[in-house]
């Protein structure tokens, strides 16, 4: 694939509800949306930054700067034959993962439209719907939580995952599955504590959680293999795997019983594909995370979530948990079944609303 002109849109979408994690609150979704062009074609990827470095390092600032200077030297003009030869042509670029993928997403999307083929079906996807869960942000008060998840059960998700930090934890988990006993529920701490707050957190083991995810730091390992000592749950990571060399270290050293898959924290979709391949070899489930997706990044998240050690739900919910209006013509629905329905069309198999791109972008960048 001859790669003939690059655009890259940083856009900022409203969200329908502001979202708080431990790190901060969103009110708008920042992201860098890439448009490639080749040999008659249009791929389309999204980069997972955001405005601020809260969960990563990267921002939509330093993903510009990066996808500009660096990266788009190194393939503009160039013919890129799959994604394994991208990965191999930005080994002088170390970490900037989120921009890599954005760019890596594209190129997919080019090659199954090349092809004919969806994403699911370029990476051997063996589900036609993927089951889902809704990723809640932290609320005012354990009453407003109970409300804000009660809403979600009444939309049909089946797995609700709720965001902790200190002073909003074990009482919040407590209230949600008073509330609701048997829903598969699951929490995350996006590195929010440290191993002087795991006896605090014991009760958590009480609840029938389905996971913990990421309560220490987001560089560590060695400390969340003392952290599952200590607890029945099993501890996720999100933050910590930023490659599958990491799933490995985190698997050797018992750090985690499963591992949250993102392509933008690993480096590209082939990297995704990779964890997945190294947990299933060691019979650890992974699930699909999320990052507040437009439909680009939400039908690269199904595709990926089609794979066959993609055991648990992802938090890939409905395009109406997040945005009114989509930069994707298609919107992903929930299914009766707490699922969303892998796509089907070649590529990524959405098409772009370029009017709903245009009035949600702030600066665009062409290079040919
Ligand atoms: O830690 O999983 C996370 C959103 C932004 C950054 C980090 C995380 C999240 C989510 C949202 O939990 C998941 C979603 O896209 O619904
Ligand atoms: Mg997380």
């Amino acid at each position: 694939m001859k790669i003939e002109s690059i655009t890259f849109y940083n856009i900022s979408m409203p969200l329908i509800a502001p979202f708080e994690t431990s790190f901060g609150r969103a009110v708008e979704r920042e992201a860098v949306i890439i448009e490639i062009r080749s040999e008659g074609l249009t791929g389309y990827g999204e980069c997972v930054a955001s405005d601020n470095p809260g969960y990563n390092y990267e921002t939509v600032t330093t993903a510009m700067h990066i996808l500009k200077d660096f990266i788009t030297p190194l393939i503009l003009g160039k013919d890129i034959k799959d994604a394994l030869d991208f990965q191999e042509r930005m080994v002088s670029i170390r970490g900037h993962h989120l921009a890599k993928a954005g760019v890596e997403m594209a190129l997919w999307d080019l090659i199954g439209k090349r092809e004919g083929k969806s994403l699911k079906q370029l990476f051997g996807g063996v589900r036609d719907k993927v089951e889902v869960g809704v990723s809640v942000g932290i609320q005012a008060t354990p009453e407003k939580l109970v409300e804000t998840v009660t809403g979600f059960v009444n939309d049909g998700y089946a797995r609700v995952k709720i965001k902790i930090k200190p002073g909003k934890d074990v009482a919040d988990s407590q209230a949600v599955r008073k509330a609701f006993p048997n829903i598969r529920l699951q929490v995350d701490a996006n590195s929010a504590y440290s191993m002087d707050d795991a006896d605090r957190l014991k009760p958590l083991d009480d609840l029938n959680l389905l996971l913990i995810e990421q309560p220490l730091f987001e560089d560590d390992i060695w400390d969340h293999h003392k952290f599952q000592a200590k607890f029945n749950t099993p501890v996720c990571l999100d933050e910590s795997i930023i490659s599958p060399r990491h799933a490995r270290y985190a698997i050797e050293m018992k750090a985690c019983k499963i591992i949250n898959i993102k392509a933008g924290r690993l480096g590209g979709l082939s990297q995704g594909i990779m964890t997945h391949d190294i947990a299933q070899q060691s019979n650890m489930p992974v699930w699909c995370g999320g990052m507040l997706e437009t439909g680009i990044g939400r039908a690269s998240n199904l595709a990926l979530a089609s794979m066959p050690n993609f055991i648990l739900p992802g938090d890939v919910s409905a395009s109406d948990r997040y945005y009114t209006r989509d930069i994707t013509h298609e919107r992903f629905v929930l299914n009766s079944d707490s699922t969303i329905t892998v796509p089907t069309g070649p590529g990524l198999g959405v098409t772009v609303d370029e009017d709903a791109l245009k009035s949600y972008t702030r600066a665009k960048v062409v290079v040919n």
